[in-house]
């Protein structure tokens, strides 16, 4: 097949909000400097469910959505030099080219080379896309488009991996997976004995809360409005529930009070800015830090009194948990890989099965 187009099958999202409708598309063959990758296993983040909703700003229709997935690489265009065909490797929407002013600064996971074309469903090299079907061009998305049995991405968005490792449980950690724990152990550094609040117990939460566990948080406050929610989260090592559909006071209050004053660190994983609000404003005056990890749509913004901030209080955001994607995407493999049977794998498990 290399050098060739492929037929295969790819969900593709015609409109935002229609359902996704499995169709025969054509794959072109990558040009230089892209990998074409057989995706064996993808699973569903909340952010390919927003893009589909239509609240994305960057959402671009048809397209073909999904970004959290593992495969093999079938063929690879001139110049690629860091993966050959037979590889097996994680789609990484957040790219590292190693040479961009970002990458190079050592201070942001955020490089700068394909973001451009990433966000507006093309490949960089033409400016085009890869993905057909009858000659009607289809948008790639977030630079994986992972809901297609094959795709094409730059070789800067790909990370190889153990071949030994298996595909359907490490998909995860292309992206909800690192996320939480990069958003604990990067982003907000917790430390040993810290007090730790997670606004929403989705796949992000949960991962936030094996990261706070590791780091030895002494207590892990889970925050959601869905009682099912709680059972598997204590799985994941979180210590105490609250839906705030049960209280009357304001979340904020109600945590301050359990805690002496706020935590040390909370962590948004839902993507509303009010309950952003409401976790930065839990936080201990003086030091308590607050990551913004959900997505919110467009137009819609962040506020709080500034009083907030000038009381020591940190707002921080995090993508991909500040994970350098071909770098340490590899090597959560290999811890994944050394710790199965551990708390690293039931997470996995578990947020595989959600
Ligand atoms: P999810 O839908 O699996 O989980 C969200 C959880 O929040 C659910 O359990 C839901 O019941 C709960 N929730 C909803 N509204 C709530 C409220 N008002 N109060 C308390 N709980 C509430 O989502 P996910 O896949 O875990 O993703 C979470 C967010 O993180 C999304 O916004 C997603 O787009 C974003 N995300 C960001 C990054 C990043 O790099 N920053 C990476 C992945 C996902
Ligand atoms: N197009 C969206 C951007 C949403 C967003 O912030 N995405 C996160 C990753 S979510 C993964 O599930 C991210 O990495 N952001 C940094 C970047 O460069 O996109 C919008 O709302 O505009
Ligand atoms: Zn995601």
């Amino acid at each position: 097949t290399q050098g060739q187009f492929i037929t295969c099958k790819a969900a593709v999202a015609w409109e935002a909000n229609k359902p996704l409708v499995i169709e025969d598309v054509q794959v072109a063959p990558p040009q230089a400097g892209e990998v074409r990758v057989k995706i064996l296993f993808t699973a569903l983040c909340h952010t390919d469910a927003y893009t589909w909703s239509g609240k994305d700003p960057e959402g671009l229709f048809p397209c073909i959505l999904g970004h959290e997935a593992a495969g093999i690489v079938e063929s690879v265009g001139e110049g690629v030099t860091e993966v050959q065909p037979g590889d097996h490797v994680i789609p990484c929407y957040q790219a590292e080219c190693r040479e961009c002013k970002s990458c190079k600064s050592g201070k942001t996971n955020l490089c700068g080379k394909v973001r451009a074309a990433t966000g507006v469903g093309i490949m960089m090299n033409d400016r085009k896309t890869r993905f057909s079907i009858k000659g009607k061009p289809i948008y790639h998305f977030m630079g994986t488009s992972t809901f297609s049995q094959y795709t094409v991405v730059h070789d800067v968005s790909v990370a190889k991996i153990d071949p030994t490792a298996p595909l359907e449980k490490v998909c995860l950690l292309g992206c909800g997976v690192p996320t939480g724990l990069g958003a604990v152990w990067n982003t907000a550094k917790v430390e040993a004995g810290s007090i730790v609040a997670i606004f929403g117990l989705g796949t992000i939460g949960l991962a936030v809360a094996e990261g706070a566990k590791a780091a030895g948080a002494s207590r892990i406050i889970g925050i959601d409005i869905d009682r099912k929610k709680f059972d598997r989260a204590k799985d994941f090592g979180v210590t105490e529930f609250v839906n705030p559909k049960e209280h009357d006071k304001p979340i904020q209050q109600l945590l301050m009070d359990l805690t002496d004053g706020g935590v040390d660190y909370s962590f948004e994983c839902i993507g509303n800015v009010s309950v952003m609000r409401a976790a930065l404003e839990c936080c201990h005056k003086g030091w308590g830090t607050s990551v913004i990890v959900g997505v919110a749509a467009s137009g819609q913004e962040i506020s709080t009194r500034p009083f907030q901030l000038v009381t020591g209080r940190v707002w921080k955001g995090t993508a991909f948990g500040g994970f350098k994607s071909r770098s340490q995407v590899p090597l959560l493999v290999d811890k994944y890989l050394k710790e199965v049977g551990s708390s690293m794998h039931a997470c996995m498990l578990s947020a595989f099965e959600t």
